[in-house]
């Protein structure tokens, strides 16, 4: 078979997937995925990154696809180079991030004997992929090419339908692997439907609270009427940046405190409660204000005080709305698992929900425990100058609603959720907690980078900055401008507050992971600006500067992982320290 053939059956596949609205392919190089590599790269209407590290290039195209909700096609070399992808494909499946991830691969009769860069690559990604198809090696017929083109259209719907997540098609390539000529103009036989349309459609069926939805919805509105004692908890929501906006008007409308993470966007407006982690460590404070409802929108919060007084809410109805209708309660505490798109659900319940006269001093209680918490934080943080709290808390303040927050797992995540306050207009913000891990930060942040419209802030740790330190390349072979805060506490700041700190040595050398690197010379290798904040008002002075910047830069705080752990056990007292405020 001629390498022309592979090329226009490529070329009509990459036509079609632009058919079907993706924007974004991200490329790692190799020699088998030429055919591959070269159709995307060589389709007008998709932008085509490369990506020397598979393990960026999976993270940066889950970053994309999770900015832009299209999903992002990868595609890479055999061997190692498609097992690289195995973390970003994990954490969008976790996280329900569209992503097609195309693989080459050596034909059957080189599988399994000794032929050079292969391994066993079928379903390499196990159950994290949706719908795995290995695809062979035919000539360009006509009959061929229209199956290719089915092939994309499913590929691209399947990734995004019913429960977005990744789709692993495996190419088989044979040499030649590069044409001799140029592919000529697209034959009348082999091209797509006119119109440019898709060769076929999967038109979603209408976002539900429909009819369906409509005894869910009458149920609802019944236990919010009945049920004097609600609380609405809204955790990570990625995909619709406008569910959050909703969230806070059926809060207000239904005058129920709304504990909302800011990774479901809903932070804001009358009715959130911004200190809910803090406020629920105090046992007696926890349990006088336990609620006889609990709806819940999105992913559970990461906050373990929440978690454990959601956990032993014996009396509360739980419900939990969710667009996939997803199994989200490790605790087993839900009994209502309803199927329904939130936001649509949401805005139902808005116009339905009447505004709850009798019981005031629940919201008012919660309200004010909320203000003498954020009082009591203020004044515990202000003598601490710049510490990993302020930097959370400054960023909350300080970053413009346009800008987008991508925040690392361990601290940072827990940070931002303690510390941000309540806001009108909170800038988007985005982790990857499907799967928690710390791997890919930098490169995910990038990939938000390249598709979000406002400046993108990362804040990050500096083991997860170590972990993706190549990430930073994106910088330099992308262009791409990004403001990394490091949190610099050399090591995984997080284990110093559970008992294995108590491990001495060996805790330090295999846990806490210190390392002493000197980011600065990373960021001068990636040609990125560097910078050292030491107190709250230079971290808003390089912020505005870094924000300003078209460049990417790293501004690094230094801070001490004991003294950070003491820190928020005073913040923690502080908060349970303040005067008690019965609510019945
Ligand atoms: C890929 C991966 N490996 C290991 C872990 C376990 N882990 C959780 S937090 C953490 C340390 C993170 O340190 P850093 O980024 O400096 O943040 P800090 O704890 O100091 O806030 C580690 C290793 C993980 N979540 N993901
Ligand atoms: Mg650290």
């Amino acid at each position: 078979m001629s390498a022309a053939d592979a090329y226009a059956g490529l070329r009509a596949f990459a036509d079609e997937l632009a058919r079907c609205g993706v924007r974004e392919a991200c490329t790692s190089p190799g020699s088998r995925s030429t055919p591959l590599v070269l159709s995307l790269a060589r389709e007008p209407r998709i932008r085509a990154t490369s990506h020397l590290d598979e393990r960026c290039g999976g993270f940066f195209a889950l970053g994309l696809a999770k900015a832009s909700g299209l999903p992002v096609a990868l595609a890479c070399t055999s061997g190692t180079a498609a097992a690289n992808y195995v973390p970003a494909v994990f954490e969008a499946h976790e996280a329900r991030v569209p992503l097609l991830v195309l693989t080459a691969d050596r034909p059957p009769e080189l599988r399994d004997v000794g032929a050079g860069q292969t391994i066993d690559q079928v379903k390499l990604y196990g159950s994290a992929a949706k719908w795995y198809l290995e695809v062979d090696d035919q000539p360009a017929t006509p009959d061929r090419v229209r199956w290719l083109r089915r092939l994309a259209c499913r590929a691209v719907w399947t990734a995004l339908e019913g429960r977005p997540g990744p789709v692993h098609l495996n190419f088989a390539l044979r040499e030649p692997l590069v044409l001799d000529a140029p592919l000529g103009d697209e034959p009348p036989e082999l091209r797509g439907r006119a119109g440019g349309r898709p060769w076929v459609t999967r038109p979603r069926a209408a976002a539900g609270a429909g009819a369906a939805a409509e005894p869910l919805l009458d149920g609802l509105v019944t236990e919010l009427a009945e049920r004097p004692r609600a609380v609405l908890v809204a955790g990570r929501a990625e995909r619709d940046p406008r569910l959050g906006p909703a969230l806070a008007a059926l809060a207000e409308r239904a005058s129920v405190p709304l504990l909302a993470d800011p990774l479901s966007g809903a932070r804001r407006g009358p009715a959130a409660v911004a200190h809910y982690d803090a406020l629920l460590r105090d046992p007696g404070w926890a349990s006088a204000h336990a609620p006889d409802l609990v709806l819940r929108f999105g992913d559970l919060p990461t906050s373990k005080p929440l978690r454990s007084w959601l956990a032993g809410l014996d009396d509360a109805l739980q419900v939990v709305v969710d667009p996939e209708a997803a199994w989200q309660d490790p605790d087993g505490a839900v009994a209502t698992i309803a199927p329904a798109d939130p936001r649509t659900l949401a805005e139902a319940l808005t116009g339905r929900v009447r505004r709850r006269g009798r019981d005031r001093g629940w919201m008012e209680g919660w309200r004010r425990a909320d203000r003498a918490a954020a009082a009591a934080i203020g004044a515990a943080l202000t003598p601490h100058g710049l510490s990993e709290p302020r930097v959370a808390a400054e960023l909350g303040v300080r970053l413009p609603r346009a800008a987008t927050l991508v925040v690392a797992s361990s601290m940072p995540v827990r940070d931002v959720e303690t510390f941000f306050p309540v806001r009108d207009d909170p800038p988007r913000v985005l982790s990857n907690r499907g799967a928690n891990g710390i791997d890919g930060t930098v490169s995910t942040a990038f990939g938000v980078a390249a598709a979000a419209r406002g400046p993108v802030v990362l804040l990050t740790g500096d083991v997860a900055l170590a972990h993706d330190v190549g990430g930073l390349l994106a910088a330099r072979r992308l262009g791409l401008g990004l403001t990394v805060v490091l949190l610099d506490n050399d090591g995984g700041g997080i284990f110093n507050f559970l008992p294995v700190a108590r491990e001495g040595a060996d805790f330090e050398e295999h846990v806490a992971t210190p390392h002493g690197l000197d980011f600065a010379h990373a960021a001068a290798l990636y040609g990125c600006a560097f910078e050292d904040a030491t107190s709250p008002e230079a971290l808003r002075a390089a912020l505005d500067r870094a924000l300003e910047a078209p460049a990417t830069t790293i501004l690094r705080v230094r801070t001490e992982r004991e003294a950070n752990r003491a820190l928020h056990e005073e913040v923690w007292a502080a908060v349970g320290a303040r005067p008690s405020m019965p609510t019945r």
